[in-house]
């Protein structure tokens, strides 16, 4: 064919082409700020008569990225241009800026003059929050997107066009918001080489080699997400920490991504080393009660001020899985932690100082150690130091009761340590939204002051009035095109900012934004598809770790069953931890166990005490049981077990069924990876089933009931399974 003639051919093609598809691929990478044009017709009429043009006043970093994404986004969503002017003229205006600027108490500027009970709305949003109102200015109709600093315009045009996206009512709305936790930060467990500890979405971000001079586009974008849903920090490195980050070098290259993120109202932190003074100071001790120790710590943060004046602070891994830490000097994790931020004080900076600690001769219960540990050092941590825990007293698992700790500190903020990566639930294949565990979590009550007194609460600071709050997500993000790996594991990033912006938000709702901010806004989409969402998870505790059974993956990458994983380190192994035996299978926590109950408010332990009324979500973490034991659902516990690891494989069937049946609903590209994902999480749903009972089976010599059908595989076979390459280990 000739070249004119092919050009013919496309030519008449051309219009088919794009009646069929979009013109550039789903991929995924443009997450949840699509701003494709807003398809219901009545709400773009509306849209398009609240928003003709826009002022953003003031000449800042952070307005400018508020007018580059209001330049993407507004034309995108509304189909027409939206100029920048200078002036109200019209009605339609947008106005947006810092609440000085726009309301002339400044100098530079009296355009739009007092608008009533503005100086109120905006007294209670402090740094970050933000107002949306309709105001009348000089006759005309706008609307005005303020806060006391530009941050709180930055996150105000994020909110509106969230609602633009998800096509909600706009028009005469008034909505204030700010933030009930202030450090809302990503922990990447990146390493310098770019290989990222438990990630399964690619290869780091960070091209640390390239940096500081090669600033890869993507790393704006990464920002851009991240202020959509106000997470305002990120830890860049792992906190199995590698001391390089903190030399000239490396610290250059931070100082490049910070500033990238600055504009978004992004601090950038590190996870340091705690023998950085002998590993890079040449110093022969990192004894924190040593002056020339105290000296290095001092001069290196004045050197880290020096180029990234906003630095948000450390976080540590101390004395843990066999990191150092001040332990190796007879000092406590006060010490330790205070050290540091004393340093960091004069220049704001705050200590994230885990409590993610337990003994490597495992004297007692691994759940017990870390309230052990830090309860008695309640009240001697300095004022810029949290104490972050992460959410259960293990590890992340698919279902772990709230950590003990929370409640228990009154005088210290402790900080939330969730886990947005996957690693006990899946990775990156499975599709399981974890907005329901980050929920169960926060709205369960420690009792420490009485009903009522959430873990929310503890750690936004309101139960004890604290001046300092924080929440953490272990990021899943990665090169990979699309971020997170899978499609819907990007919804658990979003979750993770959003509850931490809010965490009065619900899990349902957040699906929901989510859904209609990536996928569509059609409900016979929406309305299967987050049904599918909240039961994810709930699904994979089926499959993975029923009646609250934990610990059961194989070895080391943690990908996929391994309950007969036993020798070594027995904390590191799945025997320790569901202890099956002839007579039963359990962790016996109470009094005649371990006792780790004793370490919650009397309310709860009643609660969690008697095996009889326990919630079966709970039971086996708390007790050992007999195989016969009488659950309260008429089954003996084999029976529920073998009902429960049936139950998860069946829902992910029905997931399957779900996405199948949305099929038109969704882009080609997006339905068929996810189709896929959704076949592999099927497979290795009935891997786990059949690992676990087989496994069990060997303990209860009960017969697994003829209802589930024959198992097709051997135990035998099953644990032969390596996963040499399993990918994040
Ligand atoms: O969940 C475990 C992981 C480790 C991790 C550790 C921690 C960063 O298996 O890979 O190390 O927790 O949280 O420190």
């Amino acid at each position: 064919m000739k070249k004119s003639q092919t050009f013919k051919v496309l030519l008449c093609l051309f219009p088919a082409l794009l009646l069929t598809a979009p013109l550039f691929a789903e991929d995924g990478y443009r997450l949840w700020l699509r701003y494709d044009l807003v398809d219901d017709p009545a709400r773009l009429e509306e849209y398009r008569s609240v928003i003709r043009e826009a002022i953003v006043l003031g000449e800042t970093d952070t307005l400018d990225a508020v007018r580059a994404e209001l330049a993407v986004a507004l034309p995108g969503l509304l189909g027409q241009s939206v100029p920048f002017v200078q002036d109200v003229v019209q009605n339609g205006t947008l106005l947006i800026g810092k609440r000085d600027t726009l309301f002339g108490i400044s100098e530079r500027d009296t355009l739009f003059g007092e608008v009533p009970g503005i100086e109120q709305a905006l007294s209670g949003l402090g740094e970050e929050g933000f107002l949306i109102r309709p105001v009348t200015v000089r006759g005309t109709e706008c609307v005005i997107v303020t806060g006391n600093s530009d941050r709180g315009g930055l996150y105000g045009v994020f909110h509106l066009l969230r609602l633009l996206q998800a096509q909600q009512p706009f028009k005469g709305i008034t909505i204030s918001s700010r933030p009930r936790i202030q450090r809302r930060v990503l922990n990447h467990w990146d390493n310098l080489d770019r290989t990222v500890e438990r990630g399964y979405a690619g290869f780091s971000l960070w091209d640390w080699h390239k940096l500081p001079d090669y600033i890869d586009p993507r790393y704006r974008d990464y920002a851009r997400a991240n202020a959509s849903i106000g997470i305002n920090g990120a830890s860049v490195n792992n906190v199995n920490a590698n001391p390089l980050s903190l030399t000239r070098e490396y610290l250059i290259k931070s100082a490049a991504l910070a500033n990238v993120f600055r504009p978004y109202g992004i601090r950038l932190y590190m996870s340091i080393k705690f023998s950085a003074p002998m590993t890079i100071g040449g110093l022969e001790t990192a004894d924190p009660l040593d002056p020339g120790v105290r000296h290095w710590w001092k001069k290196k943060a004045e050197e880290i001020y020096g180029v990234i004046p906003d630095f948000g602070g450390f976080l540590v891994k101390a004395n843990s899985e066999g990191q150092p830490g001040p332990q190796d000097y007879n000092r406590s994790h006060a010490e330790g932690a205070n050290m540091l931020a004393e340093a960091l004080a004069p220049h704001g900076g705050v200590v994230m100082w885990r409590a993610f600690v337990y003994d490597n001769n495992v004297p007692v219960d691994r759940a017990k150690q870390a309230y052990n540990e830090f309860t008695p050092l309640d009240g001697s941590f300095l004022d810029n130091v949290l104490i972050q825990v992460k959410n259960g007293p293990i590890d992340f698992q698919p279902r772990e009761p709230f950590h003990p700790l929370f409640g228990a500190m009154p005088q210290t903020p402790l900080m939330m340590e969730f886990q947005i990566t996957q690693e006990y639930l899946g990775f990156a294949t499975h599709l399981v939204y974890l907005g329901t565990l980050f929920k169960e979590c926060l709205e369960s009550d420690t009792f420490a002051k009485g009903p009522g007194s959430t873990v929310a609460g503890v750690v936004d600071g309101s139960l004890e009035n604290h001046r300092l709050s924080g929440m953490a997500g272990v990021s899943n993000i990665g090169t990979d095109r699309n971020w997170t790996g899978h499609p819907f594991a990007q919804a658990n990033w979003f979750a993770y900012g959003r509850l931490a912006w809010d965490n009065s938000l619900g899990a349902e709702e957040i699906a929901e934004e989510w859904l209609r901010m990536t996928f569509s806004n059609d409900v016979s989409f929406i309305q299967p598809v987050q049904t599918m969402m909240l039961g994810s998870r709930e699904a994979a505790v089926n499959y993975m770790t029923p009646l609250g059974l934990h610990h059961l993956m194989a070895r080391g990458h943690h990908y996929g069953p391994g309950p007969w994983v036993s020798g070594g380190r027995a904390d590191w192994t799945s025997v320790y931890y569901h202890r099956a035996d002839e007579e039963g299978i359990g962790f016996d926590r109470t009094a005649s166990g371990s006792d780790a109950l004793e370490q919650y408010a009397p309310e709860v332990r009643a609660q969690f005490a008697d095996p009889r009324t326990i919630s079966p979500e709970h039971l086996l973490w708390f007790h050992h049981v007999d195989w016969d034991f009488a659950m309260q659902s008429g089954r003996t516990l084999w029976e529920e077990l073998c009902y429960r690891y049936n139950l998860g494989v069946k829902q992910v069937q029905q997931m399957q069924k779900t996405w199948e049946a949305v099929a038109g609903l969704v882009d080609g590209e997006r339905f068929q990876q996810v189709k896929s994902l959704l076949r592999i999480q099927e497979k290795e749903a009935r891997w786990w089933r059949d690992a676990c009972l087989l496994y069990f089976q060997t303990f209860s010599k009960r017969e697994i009931p003829a209802e589930y059908g024959p198992v097709k595989v051997k135990l035998e076979d099953l644990m032969k399974i390596e996963h040499p390459f399993a990918p994040g280990h």
